[in-house]
């Protein structure tokens, strides 16, 4: 029997990685094997939300203010069981939490990372079948192994991120991460259960013709964006051509279709929400962070996003990410003498 060894299995290529890195404990590779495999177990309930009871409201409000879909608490569930049964995570951050949750037993403590995640994003797509995603950043604890984590664990730039990834839950399931090595994605086969190398060393063009924003907030936005927008209507792109426009409403599938396509997402700060909407810690920073080692960037408006100190859990950002070029020309129109006054 020929082995098409090419196509390696998620657990294969983190593996595979460890043979660069001998020092290396596999630990990271078990993370990532613990995340792809809550997905999996939230990915089937995804794939047959309207044929069982998993669709609509818990009731609940969450910590964002936001209504607690049934499906992003079973969601969070299984990330936070498989994590705190796992070996490789001393603690977690999510977005359905309103606290850190620290697993605080010795194998646990003795862990070096830390995770946090937007366990379903997207979720008020769930009820529409528009795709939805799973967010998560991995970090290297600051505190003393062998202890508890703590909050400053979590609360670390988005620049000492170890590794960042999400899952699309769309007509095929993706598992896309980065390391500071690369962005590769695996796409799950049901046939054998397993996330197999579908886009391997994955780069963010430098150019695109795809603006994401949602325009109804335009008036609402910053003058220097809404110049950029107009440029993006009227004029060519930084490729020659026409723009086009697509937002979905679903950062994941918006951002990831960018970054294969090349493209720019913006969720600027508006009047009414001068930080914007999205989350620094487990919605921007991963996103960043992944187009980054890609080739693309990604900023707050005003610095680089990964450099943010940041000062609390669930602290929301103004975010931009995407092509270099685009990046650049939006960056021309944010740095405008006029966009400071
Ligand atoms: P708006 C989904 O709720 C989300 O957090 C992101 O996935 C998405 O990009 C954004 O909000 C959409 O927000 O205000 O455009 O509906």
């Amino acid at each position: 029997m020929v082995v098409d060894r090419k196509i390696l299995t998620l657990d294969e290529f983190t593996i595979q990685q460890l043979r660069d890195f001998p020092q290396a404990t596999g630990e990271l590779s078990g993370l990532l094997r613990d995340i792809g495999l809550a997905a999996k177990r939230v990915n089937v309930e995804v794939n047959k939300a309207g044929l069982v009871d998993i669709l609509g409201d818990t009731g609940n409000i969450n910590v964002q203010g936001e209504e607690v879909k049934k499906l992003d608490e079973f969601a969070n569930d299984q990330f936070v069981g498989v994590l705190r049964h796992g070996i490789s995570c001393a603690g977690i951050a999510s977005e359905e939490l309103d606290d850190i949750v620290v697993f605080n037993d010795p194998v646990s403590n003795n862990s070096k990372y830390i995770c946090m995640f937007d366990p379903l994003d997207g979720s008020a797509n769930i009820d529409v079948n528009i795709s939805i995603g799973t967010i998560f950043s991995i970090y290297r604890r600051v505190t003393e192994k062998g202890k508890p984590a703590e909050l400053k664990d979590f609360l670390q730039p988005g620049n000492q991120q170890v590794a960042a990834g999400y899952i699309i839950y769309g007509s095929s399931t993706i598992f896309v991460y980065g390391t500071r090595r690369g962005v590769n994605g695996f796409t799950l086969d049901p046939s054998i259960g397993e996330y197999s190398l579908s886009h391997p060393d994955i780069k963010c063009p430098e150019s695109g013709n795809i603006y994401s924003v949602n325009h109804g907030h335009f008036f609402r936005y910053p003058e220097s964006v809404k110049k950029y927008i107009d440029v993006c209507q009227h004029k060519n792109n930084t490729n020659g051509g026409p723009y086009t426009q697509r937002y979905i409403g679903s950062m994941v599938a918006d951002v990831h279709r960018n970054l294969l396509k090349g493209g720019i997402f913006m969720y600027p700060e508006t009047t009414d929400k001068p930080n914007g909407k999205l989350r620094l810690l487990y919605e921007c920073n991963p996103f960043a962070f992944i187009v980054e080692v890609a080739g693309g960037k990604a900023t707050n408006g005003k610095e680089r996003i990964l450099d943010v100190q940041p000062t609390e859990l669930h602290q929301r950002s103004p975010f931009f990410v995407g092509s270099k070029k685009m990046m650049e020309e939006l960056e021309g129109f944010l740095n405008s003498k006029d966009a400071k006054a």
